[in-house]
């Protein structure tokens, strides 16, 4: 819009062209204040009935909430302002009219349940808050990016319709390519190794990834982001290096960068960067540790997964992001190297929020017979993929990575209760629209 002046440049002494939507409305008989709210904040308009032409006050008072107004006046100091500034009115347009009755209430005054807020996600928005949730989930994705080209990696995309599944466990979404099955991926993990195995080396993708958990928790999506790396000549030390990094940077960003959007979430206070030094506790730790709580009815035994309420115990333990590392081979998948000498012991690991698991990772196995024994073992069949096998007979080098859950990132970092906060249009059993 040509001449517009956003709320938070109207300087006192100028005249301005302000749009936004109508915040909220103010009549105190003679004299009523209209406060107008755009992306950068709120701007009071003053309209002195007696001194204003009638068309004008007309207008702009009779305007419902969160319709969409454009004005243009005389900006004056007002310390009673809650700017410290109002504008005075020479005309009003509405540029686009609401509805008298809205779904939930922009101003926050009325509290909706989180499914009428994802419904109306446009409306939801207008709140300071919400806002907040997603100006820091994109400056996290920018910090994280910044943090990958400072170590030397190369952003890359990969495909998300394919046609064999990687992640045992979670189940795959069938779709019909031409006549032929195939899946949404489940994660890049095949196509980041292939590149890796190239000259390109280190890699890293922020995307899409598609689990068809069937079951509705507050932590897991069935469209996620994956912020993912594969690193040649890496081994999983290195790879944990990446992915402490990688937090450390992403809380400084937002640490540095968005001090308002945290203190409009209540969180300026107790927002605390990591060290940046995670323990390091091996798998056989882990559950002693957990078994040593006595918060579980049953003790782990060596090869269990770790049960939800295993985790959240010992990250009351631990208190801070940790990894565990060492995990038995028999639970982790096909392409997750064993430890030299060891064929019970993997070297895949895990980082830890205290309350959950935040990333996966490992080094891989890039020798071609030992990872066609992986896929046997695991009863996969290694002819659907021999796409990925093959390029391990022409040169692949050793190589790990990771991949980092971005909304548990966003989840974990602003202690948000439910994981669906964090995603503008979240997918899960209930939701598949908008
Ligand atoms: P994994 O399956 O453990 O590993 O996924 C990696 C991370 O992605 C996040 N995540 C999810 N977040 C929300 N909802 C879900 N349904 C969901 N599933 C996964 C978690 C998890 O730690 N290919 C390997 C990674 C690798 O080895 O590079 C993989 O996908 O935070």
């Amino acid at each position: 819009m040509e001449n517009r002046t956003y709320t938070a440049d109207a300087d006192p002494g100028e005249s301005v062209t302000v749009a936004g939507w109508v915040h909220e409305l103010r009549d105190l008989g003679g004299i009523a204040f209209l406060i107008l709210r755009d992306t950068t904040g709120k701007i009071q308009i003053k309209f002195e009935k007696d001194e204003m032409d009638d068309d004008l006050v007309d207008t702009g008072l009779n305007v419902a909430r969160e319709s969409v107004i454009s004005v243009t006046g005389e900006v004056d100091e007002e310390p009673r302002a809650p700017t410290g500034v109002e504008i005075t009115p020479d005309s009003v347009e509405v540029v686009a009219e609401a509805d008298t009755e809205l779904p939930l209430d922009p101003s926050g005054k009325v509290d909706a349940d989180l499914s009428t807020r994802l419904d109306n996600r446009t409306l939801d928005l207008r709140k300071e808050e919400v806002q907040a949730i997603f100006t820091i989930r994109a400056e996290i994705q920018h910090a994280a990016r910044e943090q990958f080209r400072d170590l030397d990696c190369t952003e890359i995309n990969t495909p998300k319709i394919v046609a064999t599944g990687t992640e045992g466990g979670t189940e795959l979404f069938p779709i019909t390519y031409f006549g032929e099955e195939a899946f949404m991926n489940q994660s890049p993990q095949l196509f980041k190794q292939l590149i890796a195995g190239s000259n390109v080396e280190r890699v890293f993708e922020i995307g899409p990834i598609f689990r068809a958990e069937e079951h509705n928790t507050p932590r897991h999506l069935n469209e996620a982001t994956s912020i993912d790396f594969e690193g040649a000549f890496c081994d999983q030390h290195e790879a944990m290096d990446v992915a402490e990094a990688v937090v450390t940077a992403v809380y400084e960003a937002v640490d540095a960068n968005c001090q308002d959007e945290l203190d409009a979430l209540g969180l300026a206070e107790e927002f605390e960067v990591p060290t940046g030094e995670f323990p390091r506790l091996s798998y056989e730790e882990a559950i002693e540790r957990i078994n040593a709580t006595g918060e579980l009815d049953e003790q782990l035994l060596w090869g269990d997964d770790l049960p939800t309420e295993g985790e959240v115990a010992l990250g009351e333990d631990v208190g801070e992001h940790y990894f565990i590392t060492d995990w038995p081979s028999e639970i982790k998948p096909f392409y997750i190297m064993d430890q030299d000498g060891d064929d019970q012991l993997s070297t895949g690991f895990d980082l830890m929020h205290p309350q959950m698991e935040l990333v996966s990772g490992g080094q891989r196995e890039h020798r071609y017979d030992h990872l066609i024994e992986g896929f046997e073992q695991q009863g996969l069949d290694p002819e659907a993929f021999d796409y990925y096998t093959k390029m391990f007979k022409y040169g692949m080098p050793p190589h790990a990575g990771f991949g980092l859950g971005g909304e548990r990132l966003v989840m974990t970092l602003l202690g948000l209760d439910n994981i669906r906060e964090g995603v503008l249009f979240p997918r899960d059993r209930q939701r598949l629209s908008p």
